[in-house]
């Protein structure tokens, strides 16, 4: 087994070394996009990780910004959603040193979170506007890659218990309304293809078992995650 894992990880790492491939991480809050790094984190030769960086979010010069966004999201999501489209901006611009990169979420899926606060009017029209004329900006004068988005696809009372589970403060007051419109959008942008912008091929994972069913998951699809779907 070894023998062949090794075999296998050599291929990979020389068919991704000749483009340098990256790979967006897509889907729900608590989707599982931390248990799907974790996985192909043990590829570290051939894969690098950039996850979003919700620490920097809960600690910005001293401020807690992703509380803030939900404990008043009138007041602070456009400042939330401004900081988010920046560090994402930066993740997808981080210079690649290994043949693969994995990006959790991507500028694209920022919008999914900008267009469910502005139907709810949690962010103004004028807000909505300057955000989009920034994310149109970002677009043109930036050469943004992406190779293949994984949409880890979960049901919305799934990624709720999810939540509750695992209890973070500033997430106490997600309701099922909001991860359903989350999950609505997710499901127009990327099943549909009817909403925003996708830039390259997507793959989509029934992301709603637990976490040992979801490694075999990886495990079975592991060539078509790293080198896309050909
Ligand atoms: N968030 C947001 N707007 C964005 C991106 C994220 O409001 N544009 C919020 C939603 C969550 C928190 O930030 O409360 C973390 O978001 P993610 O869903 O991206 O990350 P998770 O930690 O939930 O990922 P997972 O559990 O799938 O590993």
């Amino acid at each position: 087994f070894l023998k062949a894992h090794k075999i296998f990880v050599r291929m990979l790492h020389q068919s991704a070394k000749k483009h340098g491939f990256t790979v967006c991480v897509e889907g729900n809050i608590a989707s599982g996009k931390t248990t799907f790094f974790e996985y192909f984190k043990k590829f570290s030769s051939l894969v690098e990780v950039h996850e979003e960086p919700v620490t920097e979010w809960r600690n910005l010069h001293g401020h807690n910004i992703l509380a803030k966004m939900y404990e008043d999201p009138r007041r602070w999501a456009l400042t939330f959603q401004s900081y988010v489209q920046m560090t994402m901006l930066d993740m997808h611009l981080k210079k690649q040193k290994c043949p693969i990169k994995m990006v959790e979420r991507s500028i694209y899926s920022a919008k999914c979170f900008v267009e469910n606060l502005h139907r709810n009017s949690l962010v103004l029209d004028l807000e909505y506007i300057v955000l989009s004329e920034w994310f149109d900006w970002i677009l043109k004068s930036h050469n943004i890659k992406v190779d293949l988005m994984v949409y880890l696809q979960t049901r919305p009372d799934v990624v709720l218990q999810r939540i509750r589970d695992r209890n973070r403060a500033e997430e106490q007051r997600i309701t099922l309304e909001y991860v359903q419109a989350l999950h609505d959008l997710h499901e127009e942008w990327l099943i549909k293809k009817s909403k925003f912008y996708i830039p390259c091929q997507v793959l989509v994972l029934d992301a709603n078992s637990d976490l040992p069913e979801m490694h075999k998951i990886y495990e079975e699809r592991k060539s078509e995650i790293l080198f896309g779907l050909g």
